[in-house]
């Protein structure tokens, strides 16, 4: 039974149980329909509904979405529960979101633990609230809060809800709470959908607007949300919820919807690593070697789960440098909010830098993040072995480099692994871990746990330039440094991918990241690459001129006054000279092309990955797309916006484009398979 329910004197107690997160489905729905028949021929006073293992409900069971609705529906169950005799109250603790936030606001009291969270979370996965939410908070919250609730989609914490009068007690134990509540009390208390709904106000709504357009660009749910929530402000309780069902039931089917419960769920699955078994070494103190703006970042990151770390430097300059940077995160977290001045201590008491590898020598995991140098990683390899204690593993954070080759270097390459961070390492989610061929699976498991406890997205990769990621980037700025000299400027192309969903255009982002990085990439690649490709110079140029990115005041734009970027006609020029001297006639591209281009690049790179086995599937690519290179999480990643093109469709595009340079747009051998045989990209691995 995924309902229970039990009676104590006058009281009946109805417990969801679904684990493990007390989903809402088809058993969970029927379950409190029958509750509430239950109650009403029990002739209970009232009853208290609560979560079994401290977790109200995380909300409608996703995966029955991709189905057609089966009876009985939530805003039905929940206005049952509302128009029943027998007053219900919530006893909410751990998490009350989307449908589990529903049922709170259909019961006339709602009682909350202080670390409980209640929120509407919907359209992170692309829907609305579909069970009265969008009619009933406003009118028991107002019209600010709940368009902030809904359309942000964050949760509150008890003494928000509390403040804004979304619970009326927040107790630390609801459900003792709840059985000492007076009934006659309770039944004095207006349901929610009775009170009256708040006014129109205009400004309110279109600052609403405003904010979905600038923080949640494209994305159709949390306008739909605003609609409907504005709709309903002029319209009966009822016809505002067959509104709102209306919206909900379209939003679920939507391309939008399908890719955000794509990324859900691959990022849920993505937790534990496919066919190993292995004991994870389990680390109290950790290694960092670097104490840079990289090493500093991932001391930071796992200080913050609560690991002893050390980091070490070549010398006392390094140290004193290593030590005022962790500072700096700490501080910074600080100011956010994200940490209190406790936690901040906590931090600080936990992190020290030294110059001594001996002061590692308990250390069962050690991450190396020195410069990006074959020779300097190899040193710091050797180092370790000899330091830290047999079987401790022993991971690289390069982006580029041979894992292989750093493994093979030491009397044990199977302790050797990748642990590509992403700046700044203590906030994206990314983690790629570069699998050599001699890695053994207790170093995959490590890092897996190691993941878990830093809350980051682990995806396995195999060892090539660049991994997963980086490859798929370097391919995408070629792509993109083509269109400059054949015909567009860096803020077209910007613009364009900013449309597209990205929060930031490939230019806009170099920029930030600093001119020079690509560069060192593109001098350490010149040996081996393919003489008879294309090389665009324009970049080259770029750094010629000292223009590093925001670092130096001017990159592809300029930086006056280190702030608001404006765009820089001597890089306009840059393109045309270039093109000049190359004998090319330059053409002008469309948003719809320059888009085109750019991702073809991208899909077809990322195909020949899968294809190689460097990513173990296409939803992997999807991870590594959204949380570590900003590919918009509503397109579900890049394989998964793949396959809404078609592989058909995008072998057609890759052929027209072979015709202007048939090896750049050499078209992957898995896109032909896909193409020839019909099967979408995602279903691949
Ligand atoms: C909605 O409610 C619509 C209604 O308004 C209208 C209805 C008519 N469905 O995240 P975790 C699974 S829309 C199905 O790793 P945590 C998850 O896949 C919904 N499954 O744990 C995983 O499975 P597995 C609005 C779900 O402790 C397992 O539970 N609600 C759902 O880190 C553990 O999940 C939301 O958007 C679901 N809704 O975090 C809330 N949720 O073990 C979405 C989880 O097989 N959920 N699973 O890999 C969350 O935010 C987090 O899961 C939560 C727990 C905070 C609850």
């Amino acid at each position: 039974m995924s309902v229970t329910t039990r009676r104590e004197g006058s009281v009946g107690y109805v417990e969801i149980d679904n684990a493990p997160v007390n989903a809402i489905g088809l058993s969970v729905r029927s379950g409190l329909q029958q509750a509430v028949d239950w109650a009403e021929r029990e002739n209970l006073e009232r009853v208290i509904v609560s979560g079994k293992g401290g977790m109200f409900a995380a909300g409608a069971d996703a995966k029955e979405f991709d189905s057609a609705p089966v009876e009985p529906h939530l805003p039905d169950v929940l206005n049952a529960i509302e128009d029943s005799y027998v007053p219900w109250i919530a006893a909410i603790e751990g998490v009350a979101l989307g449908g589990g936030a529903e049922i709170a606001l259909a019961c006339p009291m709602r009682i909350m633990a202080p670390k409980a969270r209640i929120g509407f979370p919907e359209v992170t996965l692309g829907v609305i609230p579909g069970a009265g939410g969008t009619q009933r908070l406003p009118r028991l919250i107002g019209l600010s809060n709940a368009l902030n609730a809904v359309t942000g989609g964050k949760p509150l914490n008890a003494q928000t809800a509390l403040k804004m009068g979304l619970v009326q007690a927040v107790k630390s134990e609801p459900v003792e709470a709840a059985f000492m509540v007076n009934s006659e009390a309770l039944v004095t208390i207006v349901p929610v959908s009775e009170l009256p709904e708040p006014a129109i106000d205009l400004e309110v709504l279109n600052t609403a607007r405003k904010t979905v357009n600038t923080k949640q660009a494209g994305q159709i749910a949390p306008l739909r949300a605003i609609e409907v929530m504005e709709a309903g402000l002029s319209l009966p309780f009822r016809e505002g919820l067959a509104l709102e069902r209306q919206a909900f039931l379209e939003l679920r089917s939507s391309d939008q919807a399908k890719a955000l419960r794509h990324i859900f769920f691959a990022e849920r699955a993505a937790k534990t690593p496919s066919n190993i078994i292995a004991e994870p070494v389990v680390p109290e103190h950790i290694a960092v070697v670097g104490g840079g703006t990289m090493g500093s970042g991932i001391a930071y990151a796992v200080l913050n789960a609560g690991f002893r770390v050390t980091v070490l430097e070549t010398d006392s300059e390094g140290v004193k440098r290593a030590r005022e940077n962790v500072e700096k995160v700490v501080e910074a977290s600080l100011k956010r909010g994200l940490i209190d001045e406790n936690k901040a201590n906590e931090r600080r008491a936990l992190f020290s830098a030294s110059t001594n590898y001996a002061d590692v020598s308990d250390a069962t995991l050690a991450i190396e993040a020195a410069f990006e140098s074959m020779a300097v990683k190899c040193q710091v390899f050797a180092a370790l072995e000899q330091s830290l204690p047999a079987g401790a593993i022993i991971a690289s954070n390069t982006s580029y480099l041979d894992i292989n080759e750093i493994a093979d270097s030491l009397s044990d390459p199977a302790r050797v692994i990748g642990l590509h961070f992403f700046a700044p390492a203590h906030i994206m989610k990314l983690l790629e871990i570069v699998r050599g061929n001699k890695t053994s699976d207790i170093a995959i498991t490590t890092a897996f746990a190691l993941a878990k406890r830093l809350r980051k997205v682990p995806v396995v990769v195999g060892v090539c330039d660049g991994f997963v990621g980086n490859r798929i980037l370097a391919r995408y700025r070629e792509a993109a440094d083509t269109l400059l000299i054949d015909g567009s400027t860096p803020w077209e192309i910007d613009e364009a991918m900013v449309e597209f969903g990205y929060a930031m255009g490939p230019y806009a982002a170099q920029d930030l990241s600093g001119l020079d990085i690509a560069h060192a990439n593109r001098r350490r690649q010149d040996a081996t690459r393919d003489p008879a490709r294309r090389y665009i110079p324009i970049a080259d140029r770029m750094v010629e001129l000292g223009k590093l990115g925001r670092k130096t005041g001017a990159g592809w734009y300029r930086y006056p006054g280190g702030n608001g970027r404006v765009e820089d006609p001597v890089v306009a020029d840059l393109g045309i000279e270039e093109a000049h001297f190359a004998g090319i006639e330059r053409v002008e591209y469309s948003a719809d092309e320059i888009r085109e281009r750019l991702t073809l690049a991208m899909i077809n790179e990322a195909s020949d990955i899968l294809h190689e086995g460097i990513a173990q599937s296409a939803a992997d690519i999807d991870l590594v797309t959204v949380f570590g290179y900003g590919f918009p999480r509503w397109r579900g990643g890049l394989m998964h916006y793949a396959d809404t093109l078609g592989a058909k469709e995008i072998v057609s595009r890759l052929t027209r484009l072979g015709n202007e340079d048939a090896i750049a747009w050499k078209i992957s051998p898995l896109l032909s398979h896909c193409s020839e045989n019909g099967i979408p990209l995602c279903d691949v691995g």
